[in-house]
């Protein structure tokens, strides 16, 4: 068991301090301070955060800041940035950063600058991409490519589904995107069901190129597109890859002239900003992309020079692990106030919770505190007319991160005055609520007076932006990868692997060939035996 965090001064002076603050109600906390939502608030880089509806004070942040420091924070963020190799099970540098790190700068890992490799493979995706976009590069029976379908699954699915979906606006209209990502046959069944391979590129986008769901769903679009086209040359026309494994990439037909690399310094949650990223660029060309990745960079500068007081992701990260740790919340809900947004609580759950999802310390004790928090949301203001209700009056203290922009894409009055007005009232109505005064004084029945009243209390961070753009994009993914990495360090564990991931992967291997072969002998609790046997039959 490790006892080094918990018994560390810093936390045992939160634990005191929580103790202290845990009933005072936000209500006090801004009748007190006047000026508290102008106070706690960062103005940075475009984005305008508020987290002055937060159940903390003054005293709180010195302690988180500190408990930060003592945990030698700047030291591991250097660390990082550096190329160290900070994911020490898999012994690998962490390099997500490099990703978008402007051409000319030096990132040395173990001697050699990777950032021209990083640019060259960027350079070559802007060519394949332009090709496609301009019609230049043509399918095997001579018709330009109209549809691109991006396989692939976890991180080499949610990143571009998220980001395609985000910024559908700077998208290619000509064009048509779908994605498969689930070994379910009918995700690959329906995503071409009206789509002619003659025009059909696919994006075989997989870090391993041995996933069996990815596998699976390339060798189905093999034979769907060569059942069609008739040649197994078409192949090189109509299927490119994405990966680090050169050998399995040509082992399966595709040249390695179509393959976009990337390196084993990139986990797949982190990848959308490396080849993965091909599809969004097809999708938005090439220069929006570079946008995309100019955000992410300014963040990625952002966390690595601001101060912590000054700092977005650090306060964001200290923040959740305030609640997680101390006050024992379990969930942190994500309500993008956009639509363009809205895979973007689902990308932002494999990020955080594949990241911080784990039990063990880097030198490898059981951790006597609570880590990574469950992460989920939808769009507002849809979530306002369902599950909303149990954030104001159920049981468990959520806190929320609302994101809102300013302006939409599609102006049409009233309704962006009526989307932001709903989510500036949700943070109000939860940190605030409505007294017993407040309802009787509505000249509700005394009976029903409980079930109206709104305790509050309930935090939340607002983030605001100008507009849904390539390089807001950017900024607010590189803000949640940063976020991740302060709460990883501080719970001392390692955010870059993902041995429960890995597990699945190896489990129904076991039993697919149990499912085939009937008279195989199966030895597995009884249960499992049970479910194997009714599938057989
Ligand atoms: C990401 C995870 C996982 C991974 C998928 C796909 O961090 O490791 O979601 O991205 O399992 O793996 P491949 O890209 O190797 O197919």
């Amino acid at each position: 068991m490790s006892t080094e965090l918990t018994k560390s001064t810093s936390w045992k002076a939160l634990e005191k301090h929580y103790e202290e603050i845990k009933n005072v109600h936000l209500r006090t906390m801004f009748e007190k301070d006047e000026k508290r939502g102008l106070r706690l608030k960062i103005d940075e880089i475009g984005i305008y955060f508020d987290y002055s509806k937060h159940r903390i004070t003054d005293e709180t942040l010195d302690l988180l800041f500190g408990l930060a420091k003592n945990r030698d924070i700047e030291k591991r963020r250097a660390a990082m940035f550096s190329g160290e190799k900070i994911n020490t099970t898999e012994n690998r540098a962490v390099l997500h950063t490099a990703l978008r790190a402007p051409k000319g700068s030096t990132i040395l890992l173990d001697g050699h600058n990777v950032v021209p490799d990083v640019h060259a493979v960027l350079d070559k995706m802007t060519d394949f991409s332009n090709k496609i976009r301009s019609g230049e590069w043509k399918g095997f029976t001579g018709n330009p490519i109209k549809n691109i379908v991006n396989i692939g699954i976890g991180g080499s699915d949610l990143g571009p589904v998220m980001a395609y979906e985000a910024l559908k606006h700077f998208s290619a209209k000509e064009l048509l995107f779908r994605f498969v990502s689930n070994v379910d046959g009918s995700d690959f069944a329906e995503a071409v069901i009206d789509l002619d391979a003659e025009e059909t590129l696919f994006i075989i986008s997989s870090k391993t190129f041995i996933t069996i769901e990815t596998m699976t769903n390339a060798q189905t679009a093999r034979s769907w597109a060569l059942a069609k086209l008739g040649d197994a040359s078409a192949v090189a026309r109509h299927f490119v890859a994405v990966s680090t494994n050169e050998k399995e990439v040509t082992k399966f037909g595709i040249d390695p002239q179509n393959m976009f690399g990337f390196w084993d310094w990139v986990g797949g949650r982190y990848s959308m900003s490396a080849a993965i990223g091909l599809s969004t660029m097809i999708a938005i060309g090439s220069e929006n992309y570079h946008r995309m990745l100019n955000g992410l960079n300014e963040m990625d500068e952002h966390f690595r020079t601001a101060p912590m007081e000054n700092n977005i992701p650090v306060i964001i990260g200290l923040l959740g692990l305030w609640y997680t740790s101390f006050f024992d919340a379990q969930t942190q809900a994500v309500f993008p106030y956009d639509r363009y947004l809205h895979r973007f609580p689902a990308y932002l759950q494999q990020l955080t919770m594949e990241s911080n999802g784990k039990h063990i310390t880097l030198d490898g004790q059981t951790v006597n505190y609570q880590t990574g928090a469950i992460y989920w949301g939808e769009p507002g203001t849809n979530g306002q007319h369902s599950f909303y209700q149990l954030i104001h009056q159920g049981t468990k203290l959520i806190p929320c991160d609302f994101i809102g922009f300013k302006k939409s894409l599609n102006n049409l009055p009233p309704h962006q005055d009526y989307l932001i007005a709903n989510m500036i009232a949700q943070g109000e109505a939860l940190a605030f609520g409505k007294t017993v005064d407040e309802v009787k004084a509505e000249g509700v029945a005394e009976s029903i007076v409980p079930h109206k009243v709104f305790e509050g209390n309930r935090p939340s961070s607002t983030f605001f932006l100008d507009k849904v753009s390539p390089e807001n994009l950017g900024k607010l993914v590189a803000m949640y990868e940063h976020a991740v990495f302060v709460q990883g360090a501080i719970w001392d564990i390692n955010p870059y692997d993902q041995m429960g991931v890995e597990l699945g992967k190896v489990l129904a291997q076991n039993i697919i060939p149990e499912l085939q072969d009937t008279t195989k002998a199966i030895h597995h609790d009884s249960s499992t035996n049970a479910l194997i046997e009714l599938y057989r039959k």
